[in-house]
């Protein structure tokens, strides 16, 4: 039995499409705090985070926006998150992926706390690999991964407080990068499972390889559940819709695999926007998959077999 600490992250400052800022809501009325007790889990609801208002912050990209607001986001939920971490199993949930430049640097603090090595699970059709200088759209959602690698370009920010090693990120369902991102990431040890990767190998094997290297460096492992890491037919309640994602199976497989591995802290679950969801049918999987994730399965298996 776990004792889930649900955090809302109303945010949306992070892109330009309303809606995500429903999210918390959503997930609420779709029954995550139910699911998690009936698997026998202990849930507590903290609420939804409020970030203390600022003054806008000037930035030399024109295209950044929002900067001060989600800046105020980083801060009040990486607060939120380290206390969090050191009652329980944090669930933020989102609000856009900006949410995670927080959430993980709460994680962070805690992993430091401990003095254990943390580990990132990303699951995106994106790499969110921009820095505030080389995003093109200006919309910081698509920068969280940088920031907890560690890269310059962040001075606005509080400094991450103990960088991620590229090579403890992974990430499974890439399928659009920008070009700046890819000349960043290039040189790096991330490892990137794009769809083809998944394509050629299923998802099952590489995921595996992964937790073993966090089971040997007895790793704190962060999730990060982009809802376009799944299938847009699957998933529509999404801003950044890319065709070719993972399908319904995948994405509980990946779920199931993470529970019997018993390595994951904490979760995000970020990007839904309720006001583009189809009877709820998006927040209701993102439920499922927590649901998979927590213990939910067909049949009891004797033996793990990650
Ligand atoms: N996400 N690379 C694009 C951009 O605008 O920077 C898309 C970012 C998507 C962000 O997945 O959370
Ligand atoms: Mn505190
Ligand atoms: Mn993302
Ligand atoms: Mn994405």
């Amino acid at each position: 039995m776990t004792h889930c600490i649900l955090i809302g992250a109303p945010v949306d400052s992070g892109q330009k499409r309303a809606g995500c800022l429903m999210g918390p809501a959503a997930y609420r009325v779709a029954g995550l705090a139910q699911t998690l007790a009936t698997l026998g889990h202990g849930v507590e609801d903290r609420g939804d985070v409020s970030p203390a208002p600022r003054d806008p912050i000037p930035h030399a990209n024109p295209a950044v926006h929002h900067l001060a607001e989600t800046i105020g986001w980083t801060e009040a939920l990486s607060e939120a998150g380290s206390d969090a971490m050191a009652n329980g199993f944090p669930i933020f949930m989102g609000g856009d992926h900006s949410l995670s430049l927080g959430s993980v640097a709460g994680v962070a603090r805690h992993a430091a706390r401990v003095g254990r090595p943390l580990f990132v699970l990303w699951l995106d059709a994106h790499t969110d690999f921009h820095t505030p200088e080389s995003t093109q759209s200006g919309n910081l959602h698509g920068t969280p991964v940088a920031y907890i690698a560690g890269r310059p370009g962040f001075d606005d920010f509080p400094p991450f407080p103990a960088p991620v090693p590229p090579a403890n990120i992974c990430m499974f369902g890439i399928r659009s990068v920008d070009e700046a991102e890819h000349s960043a990431l290039m040189p790096e040890e991330v490892e990137i499972n794009d769809m083809r990767v998944l394509d050629e190998r299923g998802i099952g094997a590489p995921l595996r390889e992964f937790l073993a290297r966090v089971e040997a460096e007895n790793g704190l492992l962060h999730v990060s559940l982009d809802v376009d890491f799944l299938d847009p037919t699957i998933a529509p309640a999404v801003g950044t819709t890319v065709p070719g994602g993972t399908t319904f199976r995948e994405a509980h497989l990946v779920m199931e695999l993470l529970h019997e591995s018993g390595l994951v802290t904490s979760l995000d679950l970020v990007e839904l926007n309720p006001f583009l969801d189809d009877r709820g049918r998006t927040a209701r999987l993102m439920v499922d998959l927590v649901g998979s994730l927590m213990g939910r399965k067909v049949f009891d298996r004797p033996t793990r077999s990650f």
